[in-house]
C-alpha cells in the first residue's frame, strides 16, 4: 500500500499560464519527492474516465471539456502523510475559500479552473497514479 504517496495534476489553466515551474517548486519546497512525472494531454474520453466519480454532478461536462483543453502535468508524489499534507498545500477547491499561501489561492482562476488536482485518499492516490503510469514508470 502506497500510504505515503499521492497523485497530482497541474491542470490546463496553470500550464497555459506558465505556472508549471512555480507549482513544481512549491511542491518540492514543501518536501514532496517526485516519483513519476508526465507532460501529457487527456482526450475527452480519458478525462471522462478519470472523473467518472463526478458523472452525475452538474459540472461534469464542463470539467471534462476543461481537463481535455490543453496539456497537463501528471505526477506521483511521496512524503509522510502525503495525501493530507498535499490537500493542505493546494487549498480549498474554490480559490475564494483557499487559505493564503496555498497553490490554489495563488494560481487558481475559479472553482472549475483551479490549477491543480490532489487525491482525496490513499486508495484514490493509487488508482489515479495507476491511471497515468505503468508499473515501469512508478519508481
Ligand atoms: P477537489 O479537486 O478539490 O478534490 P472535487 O473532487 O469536489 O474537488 O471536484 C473535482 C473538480 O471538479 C474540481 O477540482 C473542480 C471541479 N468542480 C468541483 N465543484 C465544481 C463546481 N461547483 N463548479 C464547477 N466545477 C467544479
Ligand atoms: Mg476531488
Amino acid at each position: 500500500m502506497a500510504t505515503n504517496r499521492t497523485f497530482t495534476m497541474i491542470k490546463p489553466d496553470a500550464v497555459a499560464d506558465g505556472n508549471m515551474g512555480a507549482i513544481l517548486k512549491m511542491i518540492e519546497d514543501a518536501g514532496f519527492k517526485i516519483i513519476s512525472m508526465k507532460y501529457t494531454r487527456l482526450t475527452a474520453e480519458l478525462a471522462g474516465q478519470f472523473y467518472a466519480v463526478h458523472k452525475e454532478r452538474p459540472f461534469y461536462g464542463e470539467l471534462v471539456d476543461y481537463m481535455s483543453s490543453g496539456p497537463i502535468v501528471a505526477a506521483i508524489l511521496e512524503k509522510d502523510n502525503a495525501v493530507a499534507d498535499f490537500r493542505t498545500l493546494i487549498g480549498a477547491t474554490n480559490p475564494a475559500e483557499a487559505a493564503e499561501g496555498t497553490i490554489r489561492k495563488l494560481f487558481a482562476k475559479s472553482i472549475g479552473e483551479n490549477a491543480v488536482h490532489g487525491s482525496d485518499s490513499d486508495e484514490n492516490a493509487e488508482i489515479e497514479g495507476n491511471f497515468y503510469f505503468s508499473q515501469y514508470e512508478r519508481f
